[in-house]
């Protein structure tokens, strides 16, 4: 009787860590599936040349030759003439600008 209450606990149990598993193996693949779209794949290192983790116009001007400086404002959101992780990213985001073929 106590053995049998035990076990059906203990199923009870395996259960819930089983589906707790796959609710979070389909958040990660979620995940995944947001933030490697390969539309977004462009980060600040890609385009930084010189190092200091922001996008200059110059450096800009290297990946994206079209740019105006007025694009170029329109994705420095802050407008400290410097484009960071978190600007490009809503520039990709909102289609400002595209990332270029891989
Ligand atoms: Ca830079
Ligand atoms: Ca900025």
């Amino acid at each position: 009787m106590l053995i049998s209450a035990a076990s059906r606990r203990m199923g009870r149990l395996a259960l819930l860590k089983e589906s707790l598993e796959m609710r979070r193996a389909a958040l990660a693949a979620t995940f995944v599936a947001l933030f490697a779209a390969p539309a977004f794949a462009l980060t600040v290192s890609d385009v930084d040349t010189d190092g200091d983790s922001l996008i200059s116009f110059a450096e800009m001007a290297v990946l994206y030759p079209e740019m105006t400086e007025a694009e170029f404002a329109a994705v420095d959101a802050n407008a400290d003439s410097m484009v960071d992780e978190a600007e490009l990213s809503a520039a990709l985001e909102a289609e400002l600008i595209a990332a270029p073929a891989q």
